[in-house]
């Protein structure tokens, strides 16, 4: 095969972020910009020669492109098979899987998630190591280090392949798989929930609704939910994937699902509504004017978890990020197993489902999985709900609600700044940090500072140390407020704050959440001079 050494120029911003490297489509396009960024790759993971990649992307603009430059500059740097999705599709979740079960040595993942897309979107490259996860941050930060003195890459030379049916194309050298990208994570979901107990439930006339929003988990929805739990046609709305994600944010919430949400609104509301979000690993799940908290579906799924075949001998324990409400170590102790408290990146639970210590884990951002593989799983999620509420015969709302009865409520809200000035929004966290040793015992708004900190996270498995991953105050009257700054923007800062309360009190668990937690919104403006730093609202509330 012939192959060729191309010499550029470093570029000195390609630091992968809380998941893969993000930017604008326009910046991945420049000469050379992701080739160097992938001989960078290759150079730390260094493949051993013949070894197998999978490859696969979300859909949106520039995917397919990205993907022939994968495969000629595998076939360069020594990989021997490539499997990659039809059309250079794979939804992350599904990626994850392949990877395992091919026994694959990684897999590279095409996707700016919940970003938008399109020509003037977001683009991103993920690197995911042979256990199908997310790789650590030893990995990314050599990638980001070596990316700092790439100055030459080495790429095969051959026409485009055709990625448009599955089957194997036999280069000198390498064999590039093209696979159906939904049959054997079909086949995986199958595995766990009990697709008869699901279809019936159906069958007697339950409603429900999807919105796969213009993104990747289309086809794979109608795949498991149509045609194999036989849901009626058109029970997936926005099941098409586009490029451009039909010019929206392929994010699964409250504000950017708001379809799916006047939906369950309506008088004639389904009994199921969740959407996901560009690449499919997340999830938004909403009974009949009802929603659900990501972080009470992570609680109600581990308290519900042996109604579920794949789950029915119980679970080893749980993980939840630092801002994923402590419903769920409630949940943990109530079932007398451990629940772990890691940094925001699905990055962090690998560690943990690989030793065995933990079964489900979750983060209040809509993501939501287990051991089954090694990302987040939008559908894998929606699933499991079908499962318990088939199982049950009760209603989300009626599961959700016994639920805060038995183990209280944690009313919970997110409030984010998108894309502010970054120089204000580092200053607003540096000026917090620099407070904490003396923010104890203060008064802020009224409440008690009981403890503050900027959370360090020790890895129980290898020992290996993040830091700096959010400011995480607690208060007297059960309240938490953490305050972090997002690692997926593409322009300015993000600031995330979020806050919570424990409610005890069954009397108590009918409030409105923003009403319920207007002293600590109160607290954490006074705390951080949201206001007077920044002059604006939060752009998303959640
Ligand atoms: C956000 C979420 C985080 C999630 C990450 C990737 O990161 O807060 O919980 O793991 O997105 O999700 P940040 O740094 O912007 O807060 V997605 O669906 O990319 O894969
Ligand atoms: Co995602």
């Amino acid at each position: 095969m012939e192959t060729e050494s191309v010499a550029t120029s470093p570029f000195d911003d390609q630091r992968p972020g809380t998941s893969g490297l993000r930017k604008k489509v326009a910046v991945f396009r420049q000469p050379h910009y992701l080739e160097n960024f992938l001989q960078s790759l290759f150079h730390v993971v260094k493949p051993k020669p013949g070894a197998m990649l999978v490859v696969g992307g979300d859909g949106r603009y520039h995917n397919l492109a990205a993907a022939q430059t994968i495969l000629k500059m595998a076939a360069a740097n020594g990989y021997g098979r490539i499997v990659i999705g039809r059309g250079g599709i794979l939804s992350t979740p599904a990626a994850s899987n392949l990877i395992r079960k091919r026994a694959a040595s990684g897999g590279i993942i095409l996707s700016a998630s919940h970003n938008p897309g399109g020509p003037h979107g977001d683009f991103g490259v993920k690197y995911n190591a042979a256990n199908g996860g997310p790789a650590p941050e030893d990995i990314t930060e050599a990638v980001f280090r070596r990316s700092r003195e790439q100055d030459r890459y080495r790429i095969a030379r051959f026409d485009d392949l055709d990625l448009d049916s599955a089957g194997e194309h036999r280069l000198d050298g390498m064999i590039v798989e093209v696979v159906d990208p939904v049959d054997d994570y079909a086949a995986l979901m199958e595995s766990l929930f009990d697709f008869d107990l699901i279809r019936d439930w159906l069958k007697k006339g339950a409603r429900i609704r999807f919105d796969a929003m213009s993104a990747v988990t289309g086809p794979y929805a109608r795949e498991i939910l149509e045609h194999r739990l036989g849901a009626p046609a058109g029970t997936v709305v926005n099941g098409e994937p586009l490029p451009d994600f039909g010019g929206h944010h392929p994010d699964p919430n409250l504000v950017h699902a708001h379809a799916l949400v006047e939906e369950m609104y309506s008088a004639d509301a389904p009994a199921l509504g969740a959407a996901s979000d560009g690449d499919g690993d997340r999830n938004m799940i909403m009974g009949a004017h009802f929603y659900v908290t990501p972080s009470d579906s992570l609680a109600v799924l581990a308290a519900n978890a042996h109604r579920v075949p794949g789950y029915r001998d119980g679970l080893k324990g749980v993980a939840r990020s630092l801002p994923t409400s402590r419903a769920t170590d409630r949940a943990a102790a109530a079932l007398g197993i451990s629940a772990y408290e890691t940094p925001t990146g699905w990055k962090f639970f690998g560690n943990l489902l690989d030793a065995g210590k933990i079964t489900l884990c979750g983060e209040e951002s809509f993501g939501t999985g287990s051991d089954h593989i090694r990302e987040k799983d939008g559908l894998w999620a929606v699933l499991f709900w079908l499962n318990i509420v088939a199982a049950r015969g009760e209603s989300v709302e009626a599961i959700v609600r016994g639920h805060w009865a038995k183990h209280g409520r944690d009313y919970y809200t997110r409030h984010d700044y998108e894309e502010i000035d970054t120089a204000v929004a580092r200053d607003l966290v540096d000026t917090l940090r620099d407070r904490l040793p003396t923010l104890s015992g203060e008064e802020v708004a009224g409440r008690r500072i009981e403890s503050a900190e900027d959370f360090r996270y020790v890895d129980p498995i290898d020992g290996s140390v993040a830091e700096h991953q959010g400011i995480k105050v607690l208060l007297s009257g059960g309240g938490r407020i953490v305050f972090r700054l997002s690692g997926t923007g593409t322009s300015g800062a993000t600031l995330r704050v979020y806050i919570e309360r424990f409610e005890a009190d069954p009397a108590k668990h009918d409030s409105d959440t923003q009403e319920a937690l207007a002293g600590l919104i109160a607290a954490a403006d006074a705390l951080g001079g949201i206001k007077e730093r920044l002059g604006v609202a939060p752009s998303a509330i959640t």
